[in-house]
């Protein structure tokens, strides 16, 4: 099984984030734009594993000491690895250190499984389409700058997710496994 480790966004900023993609895929509709259902935020990429590791995982996962529930301002238009490169293009995530923590928990909490470790840093962000190879159209990059700092919500997160990534050829099909809540404050 594939599989990653997920913060879901909220139904709101999907909606706006869904709209954006709209607008901009009809300046670029041979980019990879990602299905508005699919957006999320990952924590962990851990890739294929044999289906008798699930159970170790899962274990794993509930083991781990999660920072309390925090809040995400879902914020900001950008590329992967940078504009001059533009490979990906992402919409940026701002949040107070516990979202990092809990990446590093997690990444921490799967090592001892065997899933290599980060090498680099936490750069959280939600992938909106994955240009490879391909040149960034003028049309769109003149109409990312106009929407460079636009905000699609701000929302709290109480849990994450274990997540099955099924590849298909109409695109990658996601499934909830397992849903770990965050710790509630006292
Ligand atoms: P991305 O959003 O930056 O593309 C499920 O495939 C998720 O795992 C994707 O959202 C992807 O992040 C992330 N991921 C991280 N490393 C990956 C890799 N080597 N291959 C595929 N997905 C990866």
């Amino acid at each position: 099984v594939r599989l990653f480790v997920a913060i879901e966004i909220p139904a709101e900023v999907c909606k706006r984030l869904a709209e954006l993609i709209g607008d901009f895929r009809v300046l670029a509709p041979s980019l990879k734009w990602v299905r508005a259902e699919n957006l999320h935020l990952t924590l962990k990429f851990i890739g294929e594993v044999e289906s008798t590791k699930l159970d170790a995982i899962r274990s794993a996962l509930a083991g781990i000491r999660p920072p309390g529930e925090f809040e995400l301002t879902y914020q900001g238009l950008g590329f992967f690895p940078s504009e001059k490169r533009p490979r990906i293009l992402w919409s940026g995530i701002q949040a107070t250190p516990e979202l990092a923590q809990l990446a590093f928990e997690i990444d921490m909490a799967l090592s001892a499984l065997g899933v290599p470790r980060e090498e680099r840093a936490f750069a959280p962000h939600l992938t909106l389409a994955r240009l490879g190879d391909l040149p960034l159209p003028g049309s769109l990059r003149t109409a990312l700058s106009r929407r460079v700092t636009e905000e699609f919500g701000v929302a709290r997160v109480t849990e994450f997710h274990l997540i099955e990534s099924k590849l298909k050829s109409t695109g990658a099909e996601y499934t909830t496994v397992q849903s770990f809540a965050l710790a509630t404050e006292h």
